[in-house]
């Protein structure tokens, strides 16, 4: 049976479970971080860390331990589990409070670390490529609720992938309120075109991957040139290609956007590179 961490215990799977007057679930106050594990070895593990604490801090959460017990809970948790290539589930709330927003009444933010087998995407995905479209319902403005922010409130993502779904596709662009391109659902996104690497830059309201700066870093490695710039839906549609990257999904190309098809409609040659070397590196 799968152990669960909660707050310093381990907990049978049917068994983890916390108060349904935690914040975390009454109002989706709270910060979470997925990570990998490959070959035994917690992949970027001090990037996600940092991420996890900056997420906590930016909505005032203490957190109640150091990053090096944070680190250390998550290791145990992969042991006790007997996981070598996992996907790792971090979560922390507000805590317990009452029935009101107020945080200052929850006392003690709770930390869940859940490792479980990773579920990945079906190959003939990685092989053929994806088909995206575009949502209607934008990503939050980043002065109302950070994209930087790893909130448990993934509510305007999930909105806009229902959109996804409605027309018949597994993943969504999302726009910015000036209508420039931000990310996926849950992932971040890129275009090549004419050899160059391009992505939006945190300041057009995206979660700032950690797949997004080691693709970022890979691709200058070998010699491509990397911008972050805003993007339009025009520059998708002639882009040479696209993909997008996350922890959980690594690199998928797009290969139809919103009807069109992209490049020559298979997954190109800057994507199988840059996938090939991503590969290598986990
Ligand atoms: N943008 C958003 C909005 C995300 O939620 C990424 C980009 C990619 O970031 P990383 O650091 O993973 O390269 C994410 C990833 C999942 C899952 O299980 C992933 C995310 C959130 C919820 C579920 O696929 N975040």
């Amino acid at each position: 049976m799968l152990k669960i961490y909660i707050d310093g215990e381990f907990y049978d799977k049917k068994d983890a479970k916390i108060s349904v007057f935690d914040h975390g679930l009454l109002y989706g106050d709270g910060v979470f971080e997925g990570i990998r594990m490959y070959n035994g070895r917690i992949f970027k593990c001090r990037e996600h860390i940092d991420r996890l604490f900056e997420s906590a801090r930016a909505i005032g959460i203490r957190m109640p331990m150091s990053k090096e017990e944070v680190i250390a809970a998550m290791e145990e948790t992969l042991k006790v589990n007997n996981l070598n290539d996992a996907y790792i589930r971090l979560v922390v709330t507000r805590g317990i409070g009452d029935l009101g927003l107020d945080p200052k009444l929850c006392e003690k933010p709770s930390v869940i670390i859940i490792t479980d087998k990773i579920a990945l995407y079906p190959a003939e995905i990685y092989e053929r490529g994806l088909e995206l479209v575009t949502a209607a319902t934008p990503r939050n403005h980043q002065e109302a609720l950070s994209p930087r922010i790893k909130s448990l409130n993934y509510l305007n993502n999930i909105m806009a992938k229902m959109e996804g779904h409605q027309a018949g596709v597994r993943e969504v662009i999302m726009l910015n309120l000036d209508g420039y391109v931000c990310e996926c659902s849950a992932d971040n996104i890129f275009i090549v075109k004419n050899g160059v690497l391009a992505t939006p830059p945190p300041s057009a309201g995206i979660l700032k991957g950690i797949t997004r700066d080691t693709i970022m870093d890979i691709a200058r490695e070998s010699g491509t040139e990397v911008r972050e710039e805003n993007i339009t839906r025009f520059d998708l549609y002639v882009a040479d290609e696209v993909f997008l990257c996350g922890t959980a999904a690594e690199l998928i190309a797009a290969v139809k956007i919103d009807g069109r098809v992209i490049g020559d409609g298979k997954p190109g040659p800057v994507f199988r590179k840059l996938l090939g070397k991503f590969r290598e590196l986990v």
